[in-house]
């Protein structure tokens, strides 16, 4: 494992230097033409009892965001057949929750995780905290990934949330592993964090074994009412640099690019494609906010001479 010091080191290299290692490791373990299309799809929405400072679900903040409860299976198995239609391959479900409990709706989610998995799309879920018998309960169903963000390094987490504790996120990552799920673990940039907590995000990434098999990298998306309403903008090029060293810490993992990018330029999408990132959220919306939706990505892929992945992996 490398030491804070190291992940510095590769993060600081020259632009040219990072980027072209990034890029040697990438096509090492991928066909970098290669993109990988996720749908997101937010199963119950805001009123979330959390106080994570960059999200329009907490009840906390006063966000202009529609409260839902729990989709009705129907209908989330109808958005699974139209984004497997648009080339996704991995549909992911999200609820604002903070943890799972053992009742009707846990048992909703189960029979959502079962409709997706008979649709032939990979099935991934973030539900919040969870043990391992509910983990092994989702395994069962058909699940093949669980979502749970580090968000960030330990000292700048305790900062932002503070209703729950990042051994408490590290726990969930254990269960989840445990029952034998994928891990997907990544964080959020442009929060407002130093250099030095990018690096020690990072490096908690890498205390996790087995590595997590995909790390999405978000850009902040600041919502008005939130405590981050007027975060500062992250600068492109910081963002490219996080992509290139998540590539080399993670050379067999799923580099996606994740919240942030209707604000972010065709080029610089490109970039981060050329950094290693191999995979999106497409679709209209992420859970609650805007994404570029299907037309842009896909002829954004086409103007790249890129391929849509055809099946789930
Ligand atoms: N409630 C569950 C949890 O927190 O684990 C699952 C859903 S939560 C919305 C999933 C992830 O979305 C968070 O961990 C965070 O990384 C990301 N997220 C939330 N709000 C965001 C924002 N405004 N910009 C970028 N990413 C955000
Ligand atoms: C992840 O890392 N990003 C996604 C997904 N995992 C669940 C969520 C992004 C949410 C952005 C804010 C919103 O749309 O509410
Ligand atoms: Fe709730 Fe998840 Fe949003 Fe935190 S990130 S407020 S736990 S929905």
């Amino acid at each position: 494992m490398r030491t804070v010091e190291e992940i510095r080191a590769i993060h600081d290299q020259p632009f040219p230097e990072l980027v072209f290692q990034a890029a040697s490791v990438h096509r090492a373990n991928w066909d970098p033409s290669d993109i990988q299309f996720c749908t997101l799809d937010s199963i119950k929405t805001g009123a979330c009892t959390e106080d994570c400072a960059y999200c329009p679900q907490s009840a906390r903040y006063a966000t202009d965001l529609k409260v839902e409860p729990l989709k009705e299976v129907s209908r989330v198995l109808e958005g699974a057949k139209a984004a497997k239609a648009k080339g996704s391959t991995r549909y992911c479900m999200g609820a604002a929750w903070r943890e799972v409990k053992d009742d009707a709706n846990f048992d909703a989610v189960l029979d959502m995780v079962k409709g997706v998995k008979a649709e032939g799309m990979e099935v991934c879920v973030t539900l919040g905290l969870l043990n391992e018998d509910q983990a092994v309960r989702l395994k069962d169903a058909g699940c093949d990934v669980y979502n749970h963000n580090l968000d960030s390094s330990r000292e700048f987490y305790e900062k932002i949330i503070h209703t729950r504790t990042f051994d408490d996120r590290l726990r969930t990552l254990a269960n989840v592993r445990k029952a034998g799920l994928e891990v997907c673990s990544g964080g959020i940039l442009g929060m407002g964090e130093s250099g030095e907590d990018r690096m020690h995000f990072l490096h908690e990434l890498t205390k996790l074994e087995p590595a997590p098999e995909s790390v999405p990298i978000n850009q902040l998306v600041p919502v008005a009412g939130t405590p981050m309403a007027d975060a500062e903008p992250l600068p492109p090029l910081d963002l490219v640099r996080m992509i290139a060293t998540a590539r080399i810490l993670f050379p067999k993992s799923r580099v996606r690019l994740s919240a942030g990018r209707t604000s972010m330029s065709d080029e610089l999408q490109a970039l981060c494609f050329l950094a290693g990132a191999n995979s999106l959220f497409t679709g209209e919306k992420l859970l609650t906010t805007p994404n570029p939706g299907d037309s842009h990505d896909h002829k954004l892929v086409e103007a790249l001479g890129m391929k849509i992945e055809t099946a789930a992996v």
